[in-house]
């Protein structure tokens, strides 16, 4: 889609939003202060989700709502639009792009389509182990601001990088080898490094949007797909599928993501609100997400008839050495700045390991 029709299609679902926000207003020219504060209606910020109600992206939303009704006394209310509200992932971010919602979730494995530099946090054993590294690399400033040409480039505007967990892979066997992803059709999210990465294990990666993989497995049109735990529970996946593999080779992460125009406009006050209320809520979310997969994983598990296996450091190691040559192909697309990421992240991770 070219950015025009980008910009119409976006327009289009303006209109289905109701794009002013607000009704008439009433003259308040001749209000007493009572009257006035009584008129006023709290401002609306619209933040869409690519995931459905009781996610990680609709628990951290929420707060978000939350903490921002507080601190601005009630003025601003943030509306939470879920998965299926608003369309597919590329289309929420169509949406932020074009001013027509002000926030929402964009995870790495689609946004990498347009914005190459995001696909490092798809690529396969490239984080720590530790999830508090993690989060302490993904909140950390250098790396933001190494980020933040590439996102206004595509008039976005970063808030902040969410590991929503690792990704584990289902199928009707167990995949310990690269042998045992031999023609497996996984399905993958849309970046063209996922694609790459499985196509390295010898598998066949089918991309397709989230609201397909269900009837994909039911079908039996993919043998498989990968998702953090959490997901694979509340979007009945486990149902189609024998075995979870947990290999620890990538967390999924998303981006909270305002648009850029209109992060910029906003009352220098404000912004700093929303700055502030994302800064402290890096460490919140972090430990919901972890709560999320370990309930999720046992409901699974007490639901009967899907097994969970993780992988030995061995067989870890084959799949490590298998990804490699994926890295070329990100810097293939990304030059230097693709470089520069990945040798921030490797002295992040570094650091914050001490
Ligand atoms: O697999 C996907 O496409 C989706 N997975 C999760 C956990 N969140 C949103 C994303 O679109």
């Amino acid at each position: 889609m070219t950015r025009s029709t980008r910009w119409l299609s976006g327009l289009t679902m303006a209109f289905a939003l109701g794009m002013t926000g607000c009704g008439d207003s009433p003259d308040t020219a001749d209000m007493t202060d009572e009257e006035l504060a009584a008129a006023r209606e709290p401002t609306t910020w619209r933040f869409a989700l690519e995931e459905v109600d009781g996610s990680v992206q609709d628990a951290y939303a929420q707060e978000f709502k939350r903490r921002i009704a507080e601190a601005s006394d009630g003025d601003i209310n943030v509306e939470v639009y879920p998965y299926g509200s608003l369309g597919t992932s590329s289309q929420i971010t169509e949406l932020l792009q074009n001013g027509a919602i002000e926030l929402g979730f964009a995870s790495a494995g689609h946004l990498g389509d347009i914005i190459p530099e995001v696909g490092a946090f798809t690529l396969h054993f490239l984080l720590s182990e530790d999830e508090e590294v993690n989060r302490q690399v993904l909140a950390d400033e250098r790396l933001h601001s190494l980020l933040s040409g590439p996102f206004s480039d595509e008039d976005l505007h970063l808030l902040s990088m969410v590991q929503e967990g690792w990704m584990v892979w289902s199928g009707n066997k167990e995949l310990r080898s690269p042998e045992d992803f031999k023609d497996f059709r996984i399905r993958t999210m849309t970046s063209p490094i996922l694609v790459e990465s499985y196509k390295a294990y010898g598998a066949n990666p089918t991309p397709t949007p989230y609201s397909e993989v269900y009837s994909g497995l039911q079908l039996g049109q993919i043998d498989g797909q990968v998702n953090p735990i959490f997901a694979i529970e509340e979007m009945s996946f486990y149902e189609e599928q024998d075995v979870l593999t947990s290999a620890r080779h990538e967390q999924f992460i998303a981006a909270v993501v305002a648009g850029h125009g209109w992060y910029n406009r906003l009352p220098q006050e404000q912004r700093d609100m929303v700055d502030q209320v994302r800064d402290d809520m890096v460490e919140w979310i972090d430990k919901e997400q972890i709560r999320y997969n370990e309930e999720r994983l046992q409901r699974i598990l007490d639901a009967g008839g899907t097994e969970y296996v993780e992988l030995t450091e061995a067989e870890r190691d084959v799949f490590r050495e298998a990804s490699r040559d994926v890295r070329n192909i990100y810097l293939e697309d990304t030059g230097d700045v693709g470089q520069e990421i990945l040798d921030l992240i490797a002295a992040l991770i570094e650091e914050y390991e001490g």
